[in-house]
This record gives structure tokens, C-alpha cells and sequence, in this order.
């Protein structure tokens, strides 16, 4: 076992960290309060290659592991949770979907696009009313000729508007039919396919959510990804990888809220003294801690499993689970720590805390990773 960053690992973080600090940070409360979701940020960090992280080279990505797709993430979530979901969203999902299941034809056309950040990718799975209960979903694709017809809608979908392409997962059999699911790569501008941006959202605001609606969206056989029927499998693999996607971004949103509550407490004095003194925070700091060095091991660890080709549904869960809850604890905990200054936006806390709770509920919420983790005690 090997706990140290390599060269690569580290220079990996190195440039993040300096690239957020410089691009992101100064502008991260005018994008949090006019929901900006900042697509010429999106094209510099295509140009680093941080939109084709582990896309092999061939392919216009950069042919990283696990390990810096979540030293990325975390770096750039400790500045802003919101740019760090759409980087996740974008590799994980769509750039992912098309890499794992797509055909060699789908894989030249769409990757070196999407990992270059000259097309910005959007997945969707989730509809208003089939969430946690994916299976029951309601868009459907009928054949037509040598076309599919697709009508429908997607909810929560993360570039849905400025997306340029899209894999969206739509029902081609009877419900509640597990492979009776279909993966269709949708590109914008396709006659019936439209999107509204989802407003008002309590945080990740600088990450675009919107709408995808489909009217007799008409999309060529070459368009579906791997067999028809196998939607629903790919996408359970698909999210498999993007929990662990969403781990790192939950890591690095508990590590930027304990780093400001630790500068904080050594600062601020009450009773003569720097409260960090006092056992009242400085246990809260050493819980902190603790419990970021553990999420830290899990997260790493499911990366490590992904890297080696394992299956990854179990750590994967395991990750997100306790990351994202730990998350909304550091951040809980951060606006108490710096109490009434942590109330306001001139401290980082109070968007810590926004940004940590949509940890919990995308790519599966708490209660659906205990669900699978459950499953899998059980089954084994
Ligand atoms: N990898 C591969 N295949 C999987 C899988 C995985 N991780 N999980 C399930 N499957 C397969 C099962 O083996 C099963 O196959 P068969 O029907 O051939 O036996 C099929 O998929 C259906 O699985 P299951 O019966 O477990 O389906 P459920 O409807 O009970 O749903 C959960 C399972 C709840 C785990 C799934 O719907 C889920 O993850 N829901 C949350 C969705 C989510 O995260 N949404 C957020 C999207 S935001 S981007």
C-alpha cells in the first residue's frame, strides 16, 4: 500500500490549486449569487486538460488515473463546489458514458470534443418524478425506419442548456423492464430538443442545471450507445465511477471549510485568548480532521479499485456516503466556528454549507448509497 502522490499527482494538484486561486476564487461569490455558470472557466480547464482527465491520449484526453481526477476535484471544490461538480459531471458522466459504452465511431467523434472542452457534455437519467427510482422512468424512444423518436423530459440535468451534447437514458421497452432501457447521444440544436435552466437553487449555483425536454426528438440508430436495452446497467456502472467523482468534490469542499474555520479559530480571540484554545473548538477541529483524513482513505481507496479495472459499486457508495455527510458537517461546523461572521457571505462558510448539501442527494442520495451498500452485505 502506498499513501504518497506520485511526481505526476502532485503537479497535477499543484497546477489545479494554482489555476482555482487565480481563475475561479475571485469570482466565485458574483457567479454563487448570480448563478453564472462560467463556460469560458469550463474552456481553459478543456485547454488543461481537465475535461478528458482519464480519457487516453489517442482521444484528445489526458490519460490520468483515478488518483488525479480526485486530487483535481478536491483541489478545485475547496475554491468552489459548483465548478467542481461540472468538471465531475462532465467527465464522469456524459465524456464517461460515451468512453465505457460507446462504439469505437461514437468514441473519435464525440471524445476529442469533450475532453478538449470545445463541447461541453450533459447526462440524463433523473426525471420530476423518477429519481432514486430510476427504473420508473417515462421518456421513451420508439424506432422509426433507421431512427428512434424521442419524447419525453429530464430533470436536475447539469448542462442542459450550455451542454453542446448530451447521453440521455430513455425507456425503448416495458416498465420496470431492466433492459428495457436505452443510452442515446443527443446533440444540441437536433429539431425537438429544447432545455430550461433550473433556477434558485440553494447551492453549486455556478454549476448549470436545467430541463431537457424531447418532442419527437428525432436521433439516428448510430446515436445509441452500446445495445439497445442496456441503458439502465450502463448507467448504474456510469454512476458507479461518478460517486466516486462526487466524493472527491465533497472531499475537497470539507477540506476548504475546516481549512477557513482552522485559520479562523487561530485568529479570533474571546476570553483573552485564540478560541482555537478552547476544547469547545478545538474538538470540532480535531473531529474534522479525523474524519477528512478517513474520507480521504475511502476516496483514494475507490480510485485505487477503479484504476485496477475492479468493480467499484460497493467503495464507490461507501465513499460517497461518508464524504458528502461529512462535507455538510464541516460546513455545519464552520459557520458555527466562526458564528455570526460565518452567517454572511464575506466568509467562505455559509457556501461551504450551500454547496455540501447537493453532496448528499446527486448520483444517489445518503439513503440510495445505504440502499446499495446494504444490498451488498446482504448479498455476498
Ligand atoms: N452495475 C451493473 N449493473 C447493475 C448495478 C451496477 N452497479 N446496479 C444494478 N445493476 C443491474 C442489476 O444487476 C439488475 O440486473 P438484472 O435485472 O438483469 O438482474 C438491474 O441493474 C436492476 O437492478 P436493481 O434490481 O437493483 O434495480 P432497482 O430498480 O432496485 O434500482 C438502485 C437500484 C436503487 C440502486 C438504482 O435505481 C439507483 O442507483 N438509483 C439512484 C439513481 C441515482 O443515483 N440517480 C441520481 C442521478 S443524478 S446524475
Amino acid at each position: 500500500m502506498n499513501f504518497e502522490f506520485n511526481e505526476n499527482q502532485k503537479m497535477i494538484a499543484q497546477m489545479v490549486r494554482d489555476f482555482a486561486e487565480k481563475e475561479i476564487r475571485p469570482n466565485v461569490m458574483h457567479w454563487d449569487e448570480n448563478e453564472i455558470f462560467p463556460v469560458d472557466v469550463m474552456k481553459k480547464m478543456g485547454e488543461m486538460g481537465l475535461l478528458g482527465i482519464f480519457v487516453p491520449e489517442a482521444y484528445g484526453g489526458s490519460g490520468f488515473s483515478y488518483h488525479e481526477y480526485v486530487a483535481a476535484l478536491s483541489e478545485l471544490a475547496k475554491v468552489c463546489g459548483g465548478v467542481a461538480l461540472s468538471v465531475a459531471a462532465h467527465n464522469s458522466l456524459c465524456t464517461g458514458h460515451i468512453y465505457y459504452h460507446g462504439s469505437e465511431e461514437q468514441k473519435k467523434k464525440y471524445l476529442p470534443k469533450l475532453a478538449t472542452g470545445e463541447w461541453i457534455g450533459a447526462w440524463g437519467l433523473t426525471e420530476a418524478n423518477t429519481g432514486s427510482d430510476a427504473m420508473r422512468m417515462k421518456c421513451t424512444a420508439v424506432k422509426d425506419g433507421n431512427e428512434w423518436v424521442l419524447n419525453g423530459s429530464k430533470n436536475w440535468i447539469t448542462h442542459g442548456l450550455s451542454g453542446d451534447v448530451a447521453v440521455v437514458l430513455v425507456r425503448t421497452g416495458d416498465l420496470l423492464d431492466s433492459n428495457g432501457i436505452t443510452a442515446f447521444i443527443v446533440e444540441k440544436g437536433t429539431p425537438g430538443f429544447s432545455a430550461v435552466k433550473i433556477k434558485n437553487k440553494l447551492g453549486v449555483r455556478a454549476s448549470e442545471t436545467a430541463e431537457l425536454i424531447f418532442d419527437n426528438v428525432r436521433i439516428p440508430e448510430e446515436n445509441v450507445v452500446g445495445q439497445v436495452g442496456q441503458g439502465f446497467k450502463q448507467a448504474m456502472q456510469i454512476l458507479d465511477g461518478g460517486r466516486i467523482s462526487i466524493a472527491a468534490v465533497s472531499l475537497g469542499i470539507a477540506k476548504g471549510a475546516f481549512e477557513a474555520a482552522l485559520k479562523y479559530a487561530k485568529e479570533r480571540e474571546q476570553f483573552g485568548q485564540p478560541i482555537a484554545n478552547f476544547q469547545a473548538i478545538g474538538f470540532k477541529l480535531a473531529d474534522m480532521a479525523t474524519e477528512i483524513e478517513a474520507a480521504e482513505l475511502l476516496t483514494y481507496r475507490a480510485a485505487d479499485l477503479k484504476n485496477r479495472g475492479e468493480k467499484v459499486t460497493q467503495a464507490g457508495a461507501y465513499a460517497k456516503y461518508f464524504t458528502s455527510e461529512l462535507c455538510v458537517k464541516c460546513g455545519n461546523e464552520a459557520v458555527q466556528i466562526m458564528g455570526g461572521y460565518g452567517f454572511t457571505k464575506e466568509y467562505p462558510a455559509e457556501k461551504f454549507l450551500r454547496d455540501s448539501k447537493l453532496m448528499t442527494i446527486g448520483e444517489g442520495t445518503s439513503e440510495i448509497q445505504k440502499l446499495v451498500i446494504s444490498r451488498n452485505l446482504i448479498k455476498n
